[in-house]
């Protein structure tokens, strides 16, 4: 028989503020392919809120309904789900691994109250694991490590995988169990926080068998590492390993749910999603070790007062479903009803429906209880992150989330003129739902622009756009914003004449150019003397020039030169600022073109974070695309990551992205920042130039 303790739930803190049996929120977070949609679908099916269970290969799980995420066989949003195990309910925040969609995920872990973390279990791979384990660590966040696809595993692969881990984590890993092996198969594990071993029985619970033989050793030494690493946070424990005293088993589970719940060590369990190995396993330590909702509060900002009722955090907007807008998120503090009023910044607002969500089925639900998530309909001013509280209740400050950087740009143009419209209420719920995407409007070539972490969250974008909304668009890249500068001086005039009917037009100008120093931008100087050009046309001649700069002789705005306007002539009736307008513009553009104009793209500072021995692949992909680089060594938070830091050309960012990923596994990622402007001469100047006129 298991001791009491075995059996009580982590109470520790929930007990006092009465969240004690509040719905618990677990988030499954890894690098995309780890399986956590899989084992999401495993959870729901073991517990029984599922009688078949589907798989991400057939298209058939509860989450990534989505038509994206089903063509992509990828999770491209969160997955909302929820499962009842031994009458408590469990919330399942299933996040995309793609970075591409990671925004999703990182609005919704501060709400979670434990992190699974799936891993894949080739060693090799363990590595991508490093950067959501830093996300979890800085939220604080009570994780363990899941390493699934066991089924698939070869010999000794899980403790490989944990010594690969251990240098990424901050707190020491705990592993809890060890496989039993027949062949290269994995048909079981012993237990080493119950010293127990277990068969795997497919689509149901392991049975409990006799430790083998030739196991017990290993048993022996897998307990007293696991008794060491709690004994570092409990000297009661301490004292009982150094007086070589069997500690009591009810202490060492209360420290496990302590210390797992207090985030301070991370255990590690494995199993398969694909045969529910491991699976019900989890779903205990799930309900021992998952702490009471206090802690996420606090890291909301919200002081739970026993009685002053529910409040939402808010971590997405839904608009694609048949019920409208819905504000998703996680009740905390108390129960929400429909209709019972929350602050929406200042705003006292009644709250509509409320729904729970098993993936995208929604069953109307009157009363949401402590912890659940939920979908609230008509809470228009709700947006991503907030926290709407009750009158009652008290807020601090929260931590605020960074979303990855936006680095792709795509623009885009409606096949059809009359979408322009339904164009843009699209993009403007798309951006609601999706805080890293961004849009404008670029007037002067009535492109869209859209920006986003990647060419893949840009692609999904598109995609939905079409879905469900019927926009259909073309995509191009970005138009580069190349400029164009002169190598010598030249001096021109500029005449503008014109005699019909009664008043004529007429201005005169001379103007001398000249490049100045990369950066410098544009002077203008006026040399006139004993008035041959009238005071008052003066700024005429300058905006004349400057419209001529707008477009230069190959095609681009023109940059870094002076010019002094030196002589000119004018007519007592004739003359106009608009004549002096237009003289200014025809000596500048004739004058230019005698100047040696030569064209400048913008380089950037580029950024690459790339897995390990992927920096000297990053590092040839840059140089194909003629980049500089700059450094490469490795990276500053992640262990054994590597950072690449190069000059790239604009027109070198176009498709990089979707290069450096398939060389990554999907992991590696840049940021790009406008550093300069270079000269560009040659073919490429020439093809440049070309394309430009083709435009005109
Ligand atoms: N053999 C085996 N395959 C698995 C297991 N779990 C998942 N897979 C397969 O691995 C692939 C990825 O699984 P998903 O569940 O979509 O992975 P994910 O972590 O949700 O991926 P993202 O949503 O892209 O982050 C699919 O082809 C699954 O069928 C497992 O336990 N064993
Ligand atoms: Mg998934």
């Amino acid at each position: 028989m298991a001791s009491t303790a075995t059996l009580a739930r982590n109470t520790t803190t929930g007990a006092q503020s009465g969240q004690a049996g509040a719905t618990r929120a677990v988030a499954l977070v890894g690098p995309a392919g780890a399986g956590k949609t899989s084992l999401a679908e495993a959870l729901l099916y073991a517990g029984g809120a599922i009688n078949r269970q589907g798989s991400v290969e057939a298209g058939t799980t509860v989450g990534d309904a989505s038509p994206e995420a089903r063509a992509r066989r990828g999770s491209t949003e969160i997955n909302l789900l929820h499962f009842d195990f031994m009458d408590d309910r469990y919330a399942l925040i299933d996040t995309p691994g793609g970075l591409g969609f990671a925004a999703d995920g990182l609005a919704a872990l501060p709400s979670a109250d434990l992190a699974v973390v799936v891993v894949d279990p080739d060693p090799l791979r363990a590595a991508l694991v490093e950067p959501f384990l830093r996300r979890i660590d800085d939220l604080g966040l009570p994780h363990v490590i899941f390493v699934n696809k066991i089924d698939n595993a070869r010999a000794g692969s899980v403790r490989e995988v944990l010594d690969a881990l251990q240098p990424m984590s901050r707190e020491p890993l705990a592993l809890r169990q060890f496989p039993i092996r027949e062949g290269e198969a994995i048909i079981g594990y012993v237990d080493v926080a119950l010293e127990r071993a277990y068969r795997y029985r497919p689509g149901r619970e392991s049975e409990c068998i006799a430790i083998p033989v030739e196991l017990t050793a290993r048993e022996k030494e897998e307990r007293q590492k696991l008794l060491e690493t709690l004994a570092d946070f409990d000297d009661a424990l301490m004292e009982a390993l150094l007086m070589d005293e069997v500690p009591e088993q009810g202490m060492v589970v209360t420290d496990l749910a302590q210390d797992t719940g207090g985030n301070k060590v991370v255990p590690v369990m494995f199993g398969s999603a694909a045969t529910g190995g491991g699976v019900r396993r989890l779903m205990k330590l799930l309900r021992h070790e998952t702490p009471p909702p206090d802690a996420a509060c606090a890291r909301l900002g919200l002081e739970a007062i026993a009685g002053s009722g529910g409040a939402l955090h808010v971590f997405k907007i839904a608009n694609g479903g048949a019920m409208g807008r819905l504000a998703l998120g996680r009740v905390l503090g108390g129960a929400l009803k429909e209709g019972e009023e929350l602050l929406v910044g200042d705003e006292p607002t009644r709250t509509g429906s409320l729904f729970a969500m098993q993936g995208d089925k929604t069953a109307k639900q009157a009363e949401a209880r402590p912890g659940d998530i939920v979908a609230v309909a008509k809470v228009d001013g709700a947006k991503s992150g907030m926290l709407l509280t009750g009158k009652g209740a008290r807020r601090n400050g929260a931590t605020a989330i960074e979303y990855p950087a936006r680095n792709a740009g795509v623009a885009i143009t409606t096949r059809n003129r009359q979408d322009d419209v339904k164009l843009s209420t699209a993009l403007h719920r798309l951006c609601e739902e999706d805080p890293a995407l961004e849009w404008k409007q670029d007037d002067a070539t009535h492109e869209t622009l859209l920006r986003g972490v990647n060419d893949e969250h840009l692609q999904l974008v598109v995609a939905r756009l079409q879905r469900r909304y019927g926009v259909a668009v073309d995509t191009k890249p970005p138009r580069i914003a190349y400029k164009e500068s002169i190598r010598k001086g030249a001096t021109q005039r500029g005449r503008h004449k014109k005699q019909s009917g009664g008043h004529g037009q007429y201005g005169d100008c001379t103007v001398e150019i000249r490049p100045l120093g990369r950066g410098e931008g544009f002077a203008f100087e006026d040399k006139i003397t004993g008035g041959v050009i009238p005071r008052q046309y003066i700024p005429a001649v300058e905006a004349g020039i400057k419209d001529a700069m707008e477009k230069g002789p190959l095609g681009f705005p023109v940059v870094d030169v002076a010019v002094k306007l030196i002589d000119g002539s004018f007519h007592t009736v004739d003359s106009s600022e608009l004549a002096f307008r237009t003289a200014g513009r025809i000596a500048m553009s004739e004058g230019l073109t005698q100047c040696a104009p030569y064209l400048l793209e913008p380089i950037f500072r580029v950024t690459i974070d790339t897995p390990p021995g992927t920096g000297s692949k990053a590092g040839s992909v840059l140089s194909t695309r003629r980049g500089q680089i700059l450094g490469l060594g490795q990276h500053p938070d992640w262990a054994r990551w590597e950072r690449i830091e190069a000059m790239l050309p604009e027109s070198g960012l176009h498709g990089l992205d979707a290069e450096l990923r398939s060389l990554s596994q999907g992991l590696a990622s840049y940021t790009a920042e406008y550093d300069h402007l270079a000269e560009l001469s040659g073919k490429q100047a020439d093809e440049v130039v070309k394309a430009r006129a083709a435009e005109g």
